[in-house]
């Protein structure tokens, strides 16, 4: 049992409702608010990091009990209106402008995504592709991760036959925040600053994050007003009432996270565990439709199938393609259902904190699966599922 010193809680982990029924005994005022994010059994990630990574670069230190402590609003960030909040977290006019922030190379959902993304180019304007770093079994660094990622976009604009696109690709941090003051200064950084503050007010620019946080976070940290200009759609945590809040992009750099929550930007949040992890996909589904479509589709089946395997994934497997969800909201709300809710606040002990005087954001709740991979299947192979 981690994450809870105050409190010596019988029930194995796993059995949220032991849980919160000991607690309530307990008397508790803590468990009150939140029985069920006490429980805290194994790490689970999104995406496919070994479950022991390391993380070289992130100097985050956990901090003892912080689910007790109120985090202090960070004052650099002007609060926006609540009813220009909400009107920035409806969905966008079309075509709205759209910058994807990926770690493209850390399994094989990204490529899923960006792909979907330039193949939806009549609702989005594609202004900018960052490479987000990473660290897990397909990377030395989080440098080395982030290189990676560079080069797998640009292999992929050529399997999209779109290298037109190549002057919007940049790189991003070699590393994760070093502490919630301090952005990491990066190509994609900046230029996700520039071009958000070059937005009109009433236009604002969507950030697809699908990856660690940190050059958003450190856009926000570097320009404070890109709050007002920036609404950001990212794919990050699991369902605030899991068990746990250990997932990979958020738990790679916590510090961002909590900056990307106390900037008060208008935030999508699409959770994996609990809610993105419905969105699956299997070999035989795979082959069907991809298999031997067009060279972007046969890497794709190719790559998806490999990383299985690689993953010790047999026989009947499935895995989620989580990314792909988050260009989802953007594009259609039959897709998925969401609803508005105060923004929780992530803790460096891996969990959620709740404060109920935070400001709203949009949390998605349920995922319309096979709607939503029909539009992605037909998309990449250009030509409806109906003549396969
Ligand atoms: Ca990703």
């Amino acid at each position: 049992m981690t994450g809870d010193t105050d409190h010596e809680v019988p029930g194995r982990p796993g059995e949220p409702e032991d849980v919160a029924a000991a607690l309530l005994e307990s008397g508790s005022a803590f468990s009150t608010l939140f029985p069920v994010l006490t429980a805290a059994p194994d790490r689970v990630l999104c995406g496919s990091a070994p479950k022991d990574a390391k993380m070289p670069g992130n100097v985050n230190e956990p901090v003892k009990q912080t689910r007790l402590a109120r985090k202090r609003y960070d004052m650099s960030f002007a609060p926006l209106p609540e009813e220009f909040l909400l009107k920035r977290l409806q969905r966008p006019v079309y075509p709205a402008d759209v910058v994807l922030d990926t770690d493209t190379y850390n399994e094989m959902d990204d490529q899923f995504a960006l792909s979907y993304l330039i193949r939806s180019e009549d609702r989005l304007r594609l202004k900018g592709i960052h490479a987000a770093p990473f660290f897990n079994h397909h990377s030395e660094s989080p440098a080395d991760g982030m290189e990676k990622s560079y080069q797998e976009i640009l292999k992929l604009l050529q399997l999209l036959d779109r290298r037109d696109l190549e002057p919007q690709v940049a790189r991003g941090s070699a590393g994760y925040l070093p502490s919630e003051q301090e952005p990491v200064e990066s190509p994609a950084a900046r230029r996700l600053a520039e071009l958000g503050l070059a937005q009109p007010e009433e236009r604002p620019l969507y950030v697809v994050a699908i990856g660690a946080i940190t050059n958003v976070a450190s856009a926000l940290l570097l320009a404070p007003e890109l709050n007002r200009k920036l609404v950001v759609i990212w794919l990050g945590g699991n369902r605030t009432d899991w068990p746990d809040n250990r997932e990979f992009n958020l738990e790679q750099d916590i510090a961002g996270a909590r900056v990307l929550f106390d900037s008060g930007v208008p935030l999508v949040l699409l959770p994996c565990q609990g809610v993105v992890s419905s969105f699956l996909t299997t070999a035989p589904e795979l082959t069907a439709w991809l298999k031997g479509q067009n060279p972007l589709c046969d890497y794709l089946w190719q790559h998806s199938v490999a990383e299985a395997s690689l993953s010790g994934q047999r026989g009947c497997w499935s895995r989620p393609i989580w990314d792909v969800t988050a260009v989802a909201w953007l594009l259609d709300q039959a897709f998925m259902r969401d609803r508005l809710l105060p923004r929780p606040i992530p803790t460096y002990d891996g969990h959620w904190a709740l404060d109920l005087s935070r400001p709203l954001y949009r949390e998605v709740f349920a995922i319309n699966r096979d709607a939503l991979m029909t539009d992605l299947l037909t998309k990449l192979r250009q030509q409806p599922l109906t003549e396969a």
